[in-house]
């Protein structure tokens, strides 16, 4: 059995900046961050962490962390500025973060795609285009011809979720539609985009692994009443299985179709005979962003979105409950769905940190870290088949529509220097990998 992955994720438009440089092109969030009112304080990626001129350094960083390996994502925008025209500048952005991860030793996972679709596909519909899935599928293949070797684990996409029901129902990502039947197709066509890459990945022989990362909550009901209980089965179909079914039983949950079919009107024309097919290419693993669990109460006036319960935990900085132990029950669930190993490549929280002498201290985020690194290790003494564990995030980054108010960082970027101050959870983190490499990584395997 291969050894238990320790990780660190970002992701391409929260830290790179350099909007601008390389040839880069336009992407939606260019576009939708220089709106009015959509971002935080009027925040943009243009500079962020101005990782595109410090990545050097920040991976000399994150070799000090001890990780084995590093996730990030390629942004399309670099690698096809324009429809049709292929900027080698971008890739050799990409190529050359690779060779240095490999003289570190670290292994790579590379996302294809973190939501920054270049304005011009956006400009032609976006995931509203069924066309866009083949667009999504031509950048893929030509990230794998040109990186297969450095690569570990290909992701081709982070959270379909938020690329279509954050992206185009609720209005709170770019694009920034609020429609149903808008958000339902973009759904659809990112699952038809993955597995279209998948395939395109299989057919050139790729030699290492390719899945996808979902969101995915445990849901719960407020009280045992019978209506909190419809609504916690609305939550679950929304957030979790319309993207689980389609990937592993090949179908829509059929109970939510009815529902939204009563909402919007769709009669799901844009669902093509064989479509479910290609979504159910075989995957090597399934990555699970994991953050919180939801409760959920009934409320008769919600058209679609399940009204959030009050709850008694402790709540991060995101308002997010801090519930480790309901990671266990995700992953039950999860193994009725495939016996896939699962990579947890996101997981994380956001606290106020301040710099005191030079350092942070965050004994939150270090609890945080350390109490689901315990829950993973128990997953896998009851054979749940956790492969490893990457953290959210490496860097204090854009947290999207949010800005930068929130800080998810092992490591805390001082935003008018560049400074970068490692704080206290990322020494924590360097022990618990240290003292786990100690043990033969005994407690995970
Ligand atoms: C993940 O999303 C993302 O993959 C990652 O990029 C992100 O930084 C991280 O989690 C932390 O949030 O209040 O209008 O800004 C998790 C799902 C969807 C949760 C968007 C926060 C905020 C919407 N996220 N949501 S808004």
């Amino acid at each position: 059995m291969e050894p238990f992955v320790f990780g660190t994720a970002t992701a391409a438009y929260q830290i790179e900046g350099g909007v601008q440089e390389g040839g880069r092109g336009l992407s939606i969030w260019d576009t939708f961050s220089r709106q009015p009112g959509k971002m935080k304080d009027g925040a943009t990626g243009e500079v962020a962490c101005d990782y595109y001129h410090r990545w050097k350094d920040d991976l000399a960083l994150m070799k000090q962390l001890g990780i084995d390996s590093y996730r990030f994502s390629i942004a399309w925008p670099r690698i096809f500025p324009q429809q049709g025209v292929y900027n080698p500048e971008g890739m050799q952005f990409y190529k050359e973060i690779l060779l240095e991860l490999r003289r570190l030793g670290i292994s790579a996972a590379v996302t294809l795609y973190h939501w920054d679709l270049p304005q011009w596909a956006q400009n032609l519909g976006g995931w509203d285009n069924r066309d866009c899935a083949q667009w999504f599928a031509d950048y893929a293949q030509k990230c794998f011809a040109e990186l297969d070797g450095l690569v570990t684990l290909w992701i081709t996409h982070n959270e379909p979720f938020c690329a279509s029901f954050v992206s185009n129902l609720e209005g709170r990502h770019a694009p920034g539609n609020r429609d149903l039947e808008k958000a339902l197709r973009a759904a659809h066509h990112l699952l038809l985009s993955h597995g279209l890459a998948v395939q395109a990945y299989r057919k050139m022989g790729g030699r290492h692994q390719i899945g996808i990362t979902l969101n995915l909550a445990p849901v719960y009901p407020a009280t045992a009443s019978f209506a909190d209980g419809l609504a916690c089965a609305a939550q679950d179909a929304y957030q979790n299985r319309w993207f689980l079914e389609p990937l592993f039983h090949g179908q829509y949950p059929q109970d939510f179709c009815m529902l939204l079919s009563a909402r919007c009107a769709t009669d799901f024309d844009f669902v093509q005979p064989g479509d479910f097919a290609v979504m159910q290419a075989p995957l090597d693993f399934l990555g699970v962003n994991f953050y919180t669990r939801n409760v959920v109460e009934f409320d008769p006036t919600a058209l679609l979105l399940q009204h959030p319960a009050y709850t008694d935990l402790p709540k991060t900085e995101m308002g997010w409950d801090v519930c480790p132990e309901t990671l266990t029950d995700l992953l039950r669930s999860i193994r009725t769905y495939t016996k896939l190993p699962v990579y947890i490549t996101e997981n994380g929280s956001a606290w106020q940190d301040t710099v005191t002498d030079g350092a942070v201290h965050d004994p939150q985020r270090a609890d945080y870290l350390l109490r689901h690194l315990q829950v993973l290790a128990q997953a896998n003494r009851e054979g749940l088949n956790v492969a490893g564990y990457y953290y959210w995030s490496f860097l204090d980054n854009l947290e999207w529509a949010r800005g930068y108010s929130k800080r998810f960082g092992l490591v805390y970027v001082d935003y008018r220097t560049q400074r970068r101050i490692p704080k206290d959870s990322f020494f924590a983190y360097r022990d618990f990998i240290a003292a786990q490499r100690g043990e033969g990584c005994a407690a995970y395997d």
